[in-house]
Parts: structure tokens; sequence; C-alpha cells
């Protein structure tokens, strides 16, 4: 178990962490302590394995007493992830505090892995390019369902597209329209696991009455929608029209 106190992020910054978990077949446990300042804004964090079996569980507790070290005491702030894969992520709204992320394994192998933490002000898109949610190479029309929230302020799809194929997204806010979310498609170019200026590819646009967002991307190579929450709660769907070379 290692305890790591990441200080304070501040807004509009990122920290990396390689981490290493050695094999072992016992639950494993890293802390990350931080704060954060007096601005609510969107708190992103990531855990990336990059060798290893090691099937990871990402949450995040409110560090009650302020002690960098998770004890009675301290409050889980749900949801966690408990997925299977190599990426696991939270991105969730915090208010000025004292916080700690556990990232924990249970793998008889080696387990590298990457620590990301990013703040960002709410209403700005999800600076990390977390793959929460793989489509896999784009071959005929998909339609997916989700929501954002405070408690989960991005949703990731990672997709891949063919030579010569185009994909128009469109993402619909349903119910009562008060909420908001934004789109955008990225590329993690220098695969730093955070979104660079030069790497927002194209940015959705909104129809008038506001409840769709679209755009379109096209050309081979792997590519990240992400949806950001604007505001509030929203419930979606995301539809992907493929435009096929060939057509
Ligand atoms: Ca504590
Ligand atoms: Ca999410
Ligand atoms: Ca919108
Ligand atoms: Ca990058």
């Amino acid at each position: 178990m290692t305890e790591r106190n990441l200080g304070f992020i501040r807004l509009g910054s990122s920290q990396t962490v390689n981490a290493f978990f050695p094999g072992a077949l016992v639950t494993q446990t890293d802390t990350y302590a931080f704060r954060t300042g007096s601005v609510a804004a969107n708190v992103a964090i990531s855990t990336s394995a990059s060798g290893g079996s090691g099937v990871f569980a990402l949450a995040l507790f409110r560090d009650n007493d302020a002690s960098g070290t998770l004890n009675v005491g301290d409050t889980f702030l749900p949801p966690g992830d408990n997925s299977i894969g190599s990426f696991h992520s939270l991105n969730r709204v915090l208010s000025q505090g004292n916080y700690i992320a556990r990232a924990q394994t249970f793998s008889g192998t080696d387990t590298p892995y990457t620590f990301r933490i990013a703040r960002a002000s709410t209403g700005g898109a999800n600076p990390l390019t977390t793959p929460e949610i793989q489509l896999g190479t784009i071959e005929q029309d998909l339609t997916k369902r989700g929501s954002i929230s405070n408690d989960n302020s991005a949703d990731n799809y990672a997709f891949s597209l063919d030579q010569g194929d185009r994909l128009n997204i469109k993402v619909k806010e349903l119910g009562n329209l008060s909420g908001d979310v934004n789109i955008r498609v990225v590329r993690d170019l220098d695969a730093d696991g955070i979104v660079d200026r030069n790497e927002i590819l194209v940015k959705g646009t909104s129809t008038v009455q506001g409840n769709i967002d679209a755009l379109s991307v096209g050309g081979r190579g792997d590519y990240l929608l992400q949806i950001c929450q604007g505001q509030g709660n929203v419930r979606y769907t995301a539809d992907f029209d493929l435009v096929t070379a060939n057509q």
C-alpha cells in the first residue's frame, strides 16, 4: 500500500502519477489524497493499467478529518468504478475540501498503472481522455443511452473508424431539458491521458431548440467522444450514424 498526497489541485491543472502494484494474491490498495479550492468544479480521476492482469476498483472518499489517510469516519462518495477492464474513471463535481482517491487490485502479476487527476471548470469539457465506454471499430449505426449529473460529469466513448468512413453523432437531451451537455471529439495524440488544446478535433453544435448536440468526424483513426456536463442532470441518447466509403 502506498499513500500519496498530491496537495492542492489548481483549477485547470492536472497531475499524473506512474504507479505500480507488485503481484500478490491479496487486495492491494494505493491512496491519493488531494485538496480542492472554493470553486465547485469538475474533477476527473482515472487509472489505466499498462500491463499485468490487474482488475482495478477506483473509489473516491471525502477525507473528513483531513488526515491524508483513509480511516473510519471518511465518507465514500458514490459511485465507485468496479468495472472489468484496464481503464477506470470517475468524474464528479467537487466543492472545496479534502478528498482521497483509492485504487485497488487483486492480481498475481505485477501491475504498472497510471493515475491521473484533473480539475476543470464545470461546463468546460472533461480534461481526461479515459475511454470509459468502448465501442470498438464502428461498422454499423449504433444508439447508446446514458446520463450525466454532478456524480458523473462526463461520459467518454472510445471508437475507431476505417479509412473513408465518416460518423455523424447526434446527442439528444431527454426529459425536462433543465440540464445541458456539451459534446466534442478528441484524440490523445501524445498518449498522456490529458486533452491538450491541439487534440480537440471537433466540438458539437446545438440546435435552435437546444436539445440536440451534433458533430461529424471522419477518417481512419481512434477517437473519443466526450459528453460533458454543461449544467444539471441530463439523460441522453447518442446516435452514431455511419457513412461508409462505398455508399
Ligand atoms: Ca482521513
Ligand atoms: Ca462517466
Ligand atoms: Ca447541449
Ligand atoms: Ca494528450
